[in-house]
């Protein structure tokens, strides 16, 4: 069900080659790219008309408006499971009280007397968030986008997800009822590529969005690349990960659960062990098979999930290696399951979240733990920080500095502009001291 790697014995490659060993789905953006750029450009020039005609065309839709009426949100609310709405709530609960501490504070350094340097921080004025529908109808991805912009203070929210046939073309009512809860009531029923289209360009229903965040399926992700540089955007969303560092203490029925549980979004999720236990590898790869025979995306997700080549057991000679190889792979989310867990996930460098020890499992994440879980996929964990409060906000540098301590660094600055040929900069200051550079 599940392949292996063998990196015991010789000593592990570094860096890239180390990377090129470990499993990975092939999530091809940039092909996708060419058939989104005529769906935005389209939106563009269209607007609602176009949006109408998408939502006929993929999500077997008739439109009249895109725009969810505010008597929609009100009846899904009311219709909400309550079991399912007090365990939303309790979702946001503690998402904010995470994400509301982690707002950093203006820092103002004095450079020198007289000479101050500010970092302010200010919220993205409008934002879109992108909720899928079909296959992941998340609600909890509503609560994870809406709750820290919303605690950045970001002004603005819009939210979009695909109309669905089955509800009149109104999104899926648990999205609906999640925006009530989180007090969204800007919703719009397109999809795809469309939706973020809606969003960087504005249309007569919708008001052009400074940034779209959310995550999607690879036409979201094209048409997010194809925006990039006129909108902001998180990172690209692709197949969930879960990699799970393990040595023999780990309790192998724990390693199992948790590997099918992300193996159940999608047939191209990762699921990656590595342990330099042959033991544990035994007794998950033995877990795994009832264990997937008693859940339900069995055949079309978990199965080909697990048995693709992006998923995998990977032994290593030590837990040494094992920090090697989860660094060099980067993933979205990285589990440890090892004694002294708390001291091993200190050394991580790599990982979009990290889960410690045998009672934080990622599914605590995905929902309850207060943590976000719209992270980086792809190894994009080795460069790029998952969704935060952080996110939405802009560090904006204030300069101000008295005419004297100017004075003082005048001739450095004259000096650093004639080495860069740019005189016409050094002037700038010369023109505020009668044109004779000031030495103190
Ligand atoms: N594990 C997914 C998020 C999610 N799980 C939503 C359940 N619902 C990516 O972090
Ligand atoms: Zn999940």
């Amino acid at each position: 069900m599940i392949s292996r790697i063998d990196l015991r014995g010789d000593a592990l490659p570094e860096g890239g080659a180390l990377r090129d060993l470990l499993p990975r789905a092939e999530f091809d953006v940039e092909a996708a790219l060419e058939k989104v750029r005529p769906i935005c450009e389209d939106v563009h020039h269209r607007g609602t008309a176009a949006l109408i005609e998408y939502a006929r065309k993929f999500d077997g839709v008739e439109l009249e408006q895109v725009r969810v009426p505010a008597e929609a949100l009100k009846t899904a609310l009311e219709e909400l499971d309550p079991a399912v709405r007090a365990a939303l709530e309790e979702s946001i609960r503690r998402a904010r009280i995470v994400h509301r501490e982690q707002r950093r504070t203006e820092h103002t350094t004095q450079v020198v007397p007289g000479g101050t340097v500010t970092e302010k921080w200010v919220p993205v004025e409008r934002v879109g968030l992108y909720a899928p529908g079909g296959r992941s109808v998340y609600p909890s991805s509503v609560v994870m986008n809406v709750v820290p912009a919303q605690e950045a203070g970001v002004e603005s929210i819009a939210l979009a997800s695909p109309p669905q046939k089955e509800f009149g073309g109104l999104p899926h009512p648990t999205i609906l009822a999640a925006c009530a809860l989180l007090g969204v009531d800007e919703v719009y029923a397109a999809g795809g590529a469309q939706a973020v289209a809606m969003f960087a360009y504005g249309t007569e229903e919708c008001a052009p969005a400074n940034m779209v965040t959310g995550p999607g399926n690879i036409w979201v992700a094209a048409a997010k690349r194809y925006f990039t540089g006129k909108i902001g955007i998180d990172t690209e969303a692709g197949p969930t990960e879960i990699a799970v560092l393990a040595d023999a203490t780990a309790d192998p029925v724990h390693v199992a659960a948790d590997l099918i549980s992300q193996a159940e979004h999608d047939p191209l999720a990762a699921a990656v062990l590595v342990t330099d236990s042959a033991e544990l590898a035994d007794a998950v790869e033995r877990e795994l098979e009832p264990q997937v025979a008693a859940t339900k995306h069995v055949e079309d997700r978990i199965k080909p999930a697990l048995a693709g080549k992006q998923s995998a057991i990977v032994l290593v000679d030590s837990l040494e290696d094992g920090l090697k190889v989860v660094d060099a792979y980067g993933a979205e989310h990285l589990e440890i399951q090892t004694a002294d867990a708390a001291a091993w996930a200190a050394r991580v460098r790599n990982a979009g979240a990290i889960f410690v020890g045998p009672w934080a499992p990622v599914s605590l994440g995905d929902y309850c733990a207060g943590s976000n879980h719209v992270l980086p996929t792809g190894g994009c964990a080795c460069h790029s920080s998952g969704l935060s409060v952080q996110s939405f906000l802009r560090g904006i540098h204030i300069v101000d500095y008295t005419r004297d301590a100017l004075a003082e660094v005048t001739h450095h600055v004259v000096t650093l502009a004639e080495a860069e040929d740019l005189p016409a900069h050094g002037a700038a200051l010369k023109a505020r001291f009668g044109w004779k550079v000031p030495r103190s």
